[in-house]
């Protein structure tokens, strides 16, 4: 059986972009796989989080996680900060990695731009992604495609190391990426990415979202002036977005969207993309409401923390010794 890892920072509330390119995935995986899903605290913090905010965070993220499909009888729930080797296996990474390499990673770019000045976490997260994913001895890593360049990295890291101290030291991982909508755009500017610490909360869709914003998210999303329904991400990302949204929502190939929505304007089109996104998340709200609060998410929490520590200390002695650390 395949070990997979995945997480998501408890940043905020998951949106479409966070569900469609990688959570899905969570719950398809969890019948044929030994799968552990993180919510990554620790990555949280490599920018200023409201402590109470983040706590709230951390248990809507894990109510999500639930809401959406997955099982805890079948997966490993847990939080990141529960299991103490991440951070250690992080650190031993950080003496692995060079500077030259997290500097070229272009989501440090990003969130670095503009800033006089950065914390070191912002610039050491990716090892800690990697140290996240090689302490489980994984071997299926489902995330957006935003995430490559990252997964990238992890895979250097372990052959590195392996190359140095032994084959057996870690197992190398492979992404895995949604064939659609693996990179869901923001709604408000199409050329950058949805993500749930964007200012404006019409750019993203997030799975709690009332109705009501979900129309007004939806019926406001850029677009274009040519009226045509038709995906071309070079001329029309903002329609090409809203397809692959609907595409991926429908499973309904693009090809047939657009011959749906010939003649019709994007009136229509956009209409139909607010009913389809307001059924979708019903389901996954209502469960939100009946497990945000219960005893059973926390108990699902506490067995989480417990396998991966079990799990996670086994591949740490392993690292030890290959590094001849420790007595
Ligand atoms: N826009 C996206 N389209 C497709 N997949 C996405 N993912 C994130 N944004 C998109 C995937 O969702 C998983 C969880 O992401 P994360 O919470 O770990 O962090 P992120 O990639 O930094 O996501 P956000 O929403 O943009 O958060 P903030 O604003 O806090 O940085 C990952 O698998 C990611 O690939």
């Amino acid at each position: 059986m395949n070990r997979v890892f995945s997480g998501v920072q408890p940043t905020g509330n998951i949106h479409l972009g966070n569900y469609l390119g990688a959570l899905r995935q969570f719950v398809e995986l969890q019948n044929d796989n030994d799968c552990f899903y993180c919510i990554v605290d620790e990555h949280a913090i490599t920018v200023p989080q409201d402590p109470k905010e983040l706590k709230k965070s951390i248990l809507d993220v894990a109510a999500l996680y639930l809401a959406i499909g997955l099982d805890p009888k079948k997966s490993t729930v847990f939080v990141q900060s529960q299991v103490p080797g991440h951070a250690e296996l992080g650190w031993i990474l950080n003496c692995v990695s060079v500077t030259g390499e997290l500097y070229r990673m272009t989501q440090f770019k990003s969130k670095s731009k503009g800033q006089e000045s950065v914390g070191t976490g912002l610039l050491t997260y990716p090892v800690l992604m990697a140290a996240d994913i090689l302490l489980y001895d994984t071997n299926i890593v489902p995330v957006g495609n935003d995430q490559k360049q990252h997964i990238e990295l992890t895979r250097d890291l372990a052959i590195r190391v392996n190359h140095k101290y032994g084959e057996k030291t870690f197992v190398v991982p492979e992404g895995r990426f949604m064939k659609s909508a693996a990179r869901v755009m923001a709604l408000d500017d199409p050329t950058q990415k949805m993500s749930k610490s964007a200012q404006n909360v019409h750019s993203r869709i997030s799975l709690l979202d009332d109705d009501n914003k979900i129309k007004k998210s939806i019926m406001k999303a850029t677009t274009d002036s040519d009226g045509e329904v038709r995906y071309d991400v070079e001329n029309k990302p903002g329609v090409s977005n809203l397809l692959s949204i609907m595409s991926a929502l429908t499973d309904r190939p693009i090809e047939q969207l657009e011959k749906d929505y010939e003649g019709h304007g994007y009136g229509d089109f956009k209409k139909d993309l607010v009913a389809i996104t307001i059924d979708a998340l019903r389901p996954i709200k209502e469960n939100f409401n009946e497990i945000r609060y219960s005893q059973d998410l926390i108990d699902a929490l506490t067995a989480g923390a417990e396998r991966a520590n079990e799990i996670s200390l086994a591949t740490l002695k392993r690292v030890r010794d290959a590094f001849g650390m420790g007595i």
